[in-house]
């Protein structure tokens, strides 16, 4: 017998069509709701043919929802109660690592999310799409008339914080359809908040995402699990994902700002004890000293946020003395440039300022607040 060969053009061309579906659903309280989606998940199912299967990952409600999902008859449908590492996040991120389809989705419990929709997300991904969202924001997609100005207004101003990371239209979405191979290219996931799929899309470098629209129905019944604490998480996440995208260039914009804030500070501060009484000269002093100091504070909390396991102290006094380093180097560059260049003195300053500024920045992000453990994505210049 003819000996087969292996060979790479004689491999079978890969047609892009999914054979199983996972479907994600994090949960907590949802025992109203999860009769109502298994019941039209099931109805996709059996409409679009699609192998589909459903991951409930219940971060132990104990409302009922376990024995509920017990109880039912379909095989396609598992809970996985969990104890540790609770948040919708972590549920979601476990529950796409234990899921076996070579799609994965995501969306909520509470049937704002209509299931119907997952057939033509996964066209999309066989069309070439990396990441689908179910989205509320382009033409044709919509969101109850219940929504309140604030509340849009809210949904909106989030998404455009979100705009550098991605173009999508509606990134906050927590409704989205990918390839499981797409999820094993990620890495160092630290999913903060609700966004997860904003994570996704960035930590799995998804170039192409593409949305399909939606209508987004107002939860019925259970309680939102929405908080204001989960806002200010978003904040927090959106500014880890700039550093993760964009590296350094992202601690430069948070120090340029932290610094344009620190100048206001001196401002204010100067003229609040020139009113007291103080002479001119510890008045300049103390109000130097006092925004230094807010620019320390800031700066180890927001650009260089990713190092603050290392002690305070030791990185206060690094920042102080690199400061001052950079005052000299200020005073030196103003100098040689409104002398030996006969520019003008304001002109002159400057370019002191900017000198000092890059010393300062280079200074604090490779020595005071050195952080080793963030790592540069893969094939991305950090
Ligand atoms: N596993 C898990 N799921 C959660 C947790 N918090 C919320 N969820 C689920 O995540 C989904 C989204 O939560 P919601 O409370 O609906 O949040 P929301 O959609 O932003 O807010 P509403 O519009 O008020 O519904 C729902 O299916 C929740 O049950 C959690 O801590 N753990
Ligand atoms: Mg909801």
């Amino acid at each position: 017998m003819e000996p087969t060969l292996e060979h790479p053009q004689s491999s079978p061309v890969e047609t892009n069509r999914f054979t199983r579906i996972t479907v994600v659903v994090p949960t907590y309280r949802e025992a109203e709701n999860l009769p109502h989606l298994i019941d039209r998940l099931g109805k996709v199912r059996e409409q679009s043919g699609l192998d589909l299967d459903v991951l409930i990952m219940d971060d132990n409600s104990q409302d009922g929802s376990a024995e509920i999902v017990a109880a039912r008859p379909e095989k396609w449908v598992q809970i996985v109660v969990r104890t540790q590492d609770r948040g919708l996040s972590p549920s979601v991120l476990d529950g796409m690592k234990r899921a076996t389809g070579d799609v994965l989705v995501c969306m909520d419990a509470d049937l704002s999310h209509p299931p119907e929709a997952i057939p033509q997300m996964l066209h999309k991904l066989e069309e070439g799409a990396d990441f689908v969202i179910g989205s509320r924001y382009v033409q044709g997609g919509s969101t109850s008339d219940d929504w309140g100005f604030l509340r849009w207004l809210n949904s909106r101003v989030a998404t455009l914080l979100a705009r550098p990371l991605t173009s999508a239209r509606d990134p906050m979405a927590g409704f989205f359809a990918f390839r499981r191979s797409s999820f094993e290219t990620g890495h160092d996931f630290n999913p903060v908040g609700y966004k997860i799929g904003l994570e996704f899309i960035v930590k799995c470098g998804c170039e192409r995402v593409v949305e399909v629209p939606i209508h987004f129905e107002d939860r019925q019944l259970g309680k939102s699990k929405l908080t204001m604490r989960q806002q200010l998480l978003y904040i927090k996440h959106l500014r880890r994902l700039y550093t993760f995208k964009f590296g350094a260039w992202s601690q430069l914009v948070q120090f340029l700002t932290v610094g344009g804030l620190g100048t206001l500070v001196n401002l204010v501060l100067l003229t609040f004890l020139l009113r007291l009484g103080l002479a001119l000269k510890p008045a300049v002093a103390l109000a130097i000293l006092l925004s230094m100091v807010f620019n320390f504070v800031l700066n180890r909390r927001f650009s260089f946020g990713e190092s603050r396991e290392q002690h305070w102290l030791k990185q206060f006094m690094g920042f102080m003395t690199a400061c001052s380093i950079g005052a000299v180097i200020n005073y030196v560059v103003t100098l040689v440039f409104a002398d030996t260049f006969a520019l003008r003195a304001q002109l002159a300053a400057l370019v002191g300022i900017a000198a000092a500024t890059a010393f300062n920045f280079i200074a604090s992000r490779y020595l005071v607040f050195r952080s080793s453990h963030i790592r540069p994505p893969r094939g991305q210049v950090k």
